[in-house]
């Protein structure tokens, strides 16, 4: 059987991508219809060699849709995914607008599959960061439970959508040629520069991007004991994400029993030979779908020997939101849900 699919958000770096992985991943699309703002409409893109024309999207016209992929903001999530479920389709949403609410799954396909058996209708991908850590950690767990992490990110601009991307290209140049620039999406010059903040903050100092970690985590690994605490930082990498992550387990575990695990683990590519120099690293983890870990081992501060550091790398705009999202509508049909 085939499926009609809609994105919500086609032209956005994540809508396009997810485009590119149904097309790579030869998912079994009947048809395919593209939704985005009015200023894309009668635009057009490739899948499969034939072009689609854009639409506007609006309420109401999501019917004969069969799995509607959302990657479009808070705002307009909350606008047009009601519309689409009460048209019958399955959305999976990579908006942060649905995932903490209790009924709505909230899935890394690698990690908590059976999630998806409880839908209404609405599916949530996770947070792109929270996605690439959870890979790296979710083999260890089973292990031994995570109790606590010390993570600290550093995201690329993609993670910001393409205008991000474009503002480091365009900073970049503006520098070499001696020109001044305005910035648009990120609140200080990205280019040659970290940012620490990530969205918002609250009043314990702690930016909206930073508590995702601990909240989606709890859910997704399903532990609401889980303590995370999280620093996130922009820098000026395109698209593959990074993060440190110092954790706390239940029991004792040493650094070769976790390279032993995380060499089978499923969505992980174990690279880790720092004698060698090799380690995981954004440029090399861009465009594919692997959570790359490396550097592990015993954190010399944890005296019970309960301790591990891990450094992973992840690319944010494929694993961290559109191959997740496919794989998640994947796994519909592998559980014959749809
Ligand atoms: C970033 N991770 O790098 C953010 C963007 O919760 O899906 C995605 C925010 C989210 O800016």
């Amino acid at each position: 059987r085939k499926y009609n699919v809609g994105i919500l958000g086609a032209t956005g770096a994540v809508g396009k991508e997810m485009l590119k992985v149904l097309e790579e991943r030869n998912f079994p699309v009947e048809n395919i219809r593209l939704f985005a703002s009015s200023r894309s409409v009668g635009k057009k893109m490739l899948f499969k060699g034939k072009e689609y024309e854009i639409e506007e999207a609006k309420k109401g016209i999501y019917k004969g849709i069969d799995i509607l992929l959302g990657a479009v903001e808070n705002e307009q999530a909350k606008e047009f995914i009601p519309s689409a479920i009460e048209n019958g389709a399955i959305v999976i949403d990579n908006s942060s607008a649905y995932r903490m609410a209790d009924d709505v799954p909230l899935i890394v396909p690698e990690v908590n599959p059976e999630a998806v058996e409880t839908h209404k209708g609405l599916i949530a991908n996770p947070n792109c960061a929270t996605i690439i850590g959870l890979v790296a950690v979710n083999e260890l767990n089973k292990y031994s439970e995570v109790e606590r992490m010390i993570v600290s990110t550093y995201q690329a601009v993609s993670g910001a959508g393409s205008g991000g991307i474009s503002e480091l290209d365009a900073e970049i140049k503006a520098i070499a040629e001696g020109k001044g620039f305005a910035m648009k999406i990120f609140p200080y010059q990205i280019a040659y520069n970290l940012i620490p903040q990530i969205g918002g903050f609250d009043e314990k100092g702690y930016s909206s991007e930073e508590m995702k970690f601990q909240n989606e985590g709890r859910k997704i690994l399903n532990n609401p004991k889980l303590k995370v605490n999280c620093t996130c930082i922009r820098v000026p990498v395109y698209r593959s994400h990074s993060e440190s992550i110092t954790i706390e387990f239940k029991d004792r575990i040493d650094a070769e029993k976790a390279r032993e695990i995380l060499s089978k683990a499923e969505g992980v590519k174990l690279v880790d030979d720092p004698q060698n120099k090799k380690y995981p690293m954004p440029l090399d983890t861009s465009d594919q779908d692997l959570v790359y870990v490396g550097r592990i081992r015993e954190d010399i501060s944890n005296d019970e020997g309960k301790g591990l550091t891990l450094w992973c790398c992840g690319d944010q705009v494929r694993k961290g939101a559109a191959t997740n999202a496919v794989q998640i509508a994947e796994l519909l049909i592998k559980k014959e849900m749809i």
